[in-house]
């Protein structure tokens, strides 16, 4: 195996929303993983690539810090602890990589239902309790409004029941647990997904060769995500109407058919995704024989 000092390190959450998907995405690299007895770490058996489990807000601090060369973490975290760094005078020293498409949520402002909410105005002087505390410090500077803002670590949501704020200031995906504690949404601060960060440190070239086929890789994977191949087979002369139909699709291969006189087949590879609808349109314009398949690797 080869020394520690040789093998990417990459932090991914140890057990929460970002868990398995972090797993899937790093399996689907083709990367096999073997846990530590403690849960701490998972050895890549393939590839010199190592995992450190951990909470997700240490995640940011660890590549900051270079304790490892890589971390998957929701952008919320990434952000928040970029303007908790840069209260204190310190830069973060890592740059956002690729966004992952999972762990989708908001981080939004919400009411009590019975809060008359006439906009931004309403927070003036108001007691507004969180656990991002600098992301919403931010926000209400860059806004021009003065407010009390609580920190709470956890259960955001019962605060106002509490009577301990008048808002509340958290991640909310479905909006099912603000239903539930009597709150609705009113201000939407950002949209966070899952991102890889990569420090800044500059890594040895042999190391740094290893990241940049990881993240093509990955490249491949989300490409693949989002693609779909498409078969069918058409007259020749509606080729031009098929092709403007296929959603994101570049250049297809059209291959002739043997005894089939005008027609065609053509095999395209969609970047988006294709609806009945999509497929509706192609057979109204003469297509045939229409097959959508899932992409599993792409690699430019
Ligand atoms: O132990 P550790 O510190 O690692 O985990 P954690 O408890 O801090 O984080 P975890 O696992 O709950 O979330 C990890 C990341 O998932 C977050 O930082 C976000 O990037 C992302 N994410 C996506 C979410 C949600 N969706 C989400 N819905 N994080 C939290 N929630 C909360 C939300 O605040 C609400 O309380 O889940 C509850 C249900 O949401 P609704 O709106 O669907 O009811
Ligand atoms: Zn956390």
């Amino acid at each position: 195996m080869s020394s520690s000092a040789q093998r990417i390190k990459i932090a991914v959450q140890k057990s929460g929303r970002l868990t398995d998907h972090s797993f899937d995405l790093l399996e689907r690299c083709g990367l096999k993983l073997r846990k530590s007895k403690d849960h701490l770490f998972c050895y890549g058996e393939n590839m010199p690539i190592d995992l450190l489990l951990v909470r997700d807000d240490d995640i940011p601090g660890l590549v900051s810090d270079d304790v490892c060369d890589l971390g998957i973490v929701g952008l919320n975290v990434v952000e928040e602890k970029r303007l908790a760094r840069l209260a204190e005078g310190h830069e973060t020293l890592f740059d956002k990589v690729y966004d992952l498409d999972f762990g989708h949520c908001r981080l939004s402002l919400a009411a009590p239902d019975d809060c008359e909410y006439r906009g931004l105005e309403s927070l003036k002087d108001a007691r507004i309790a969180t656990s991002y505390v600098n992301f919403l410090r931010d926000y209400l500077t860059k806004n021009g409004i003065s407010a009390d803002i609580e920190y709470f670590s956890g259960a955001v949501e019962i605060a106002p029941k509490l009577g301990k704020a008048d808002f509340i200031c958290d991640l909310v995906s479905t909006g099912g647990t603000l239903a539930a504690n009597g709150l609705r949404e009113v201000e939407v601060l950002m949209h966070s997904e899952a991102v890889i960060v990569q420090t800044r440190a500059p890594l040895s070239d042999d190391k740094q060769d290893l990241v940049d086929r990881m993240l093509q890789r990955l490249d491949g994977v989300l490409q693949a995500r989002g693609s779909k191949y498409v078969m069918l087979h058409a007259p020749r002369s509606a080729l031009g109407e098929i092709h403007a139909l296929l959603p994101g699709s570049e250049a297809p291969t059209v291959v002739p058919l043997d005894g089939a006189g005008d027609k065609v087949a053509v095999h395209a590879v969609c970047r988006e995704n294709v609806f009945w609808e999509t497929l509706e349109n192609l057979k109204a314009a003469g297509a045939s024989s229409l097959l959508v398949l899932p992409v599993e690797k792409m690699l430019a």
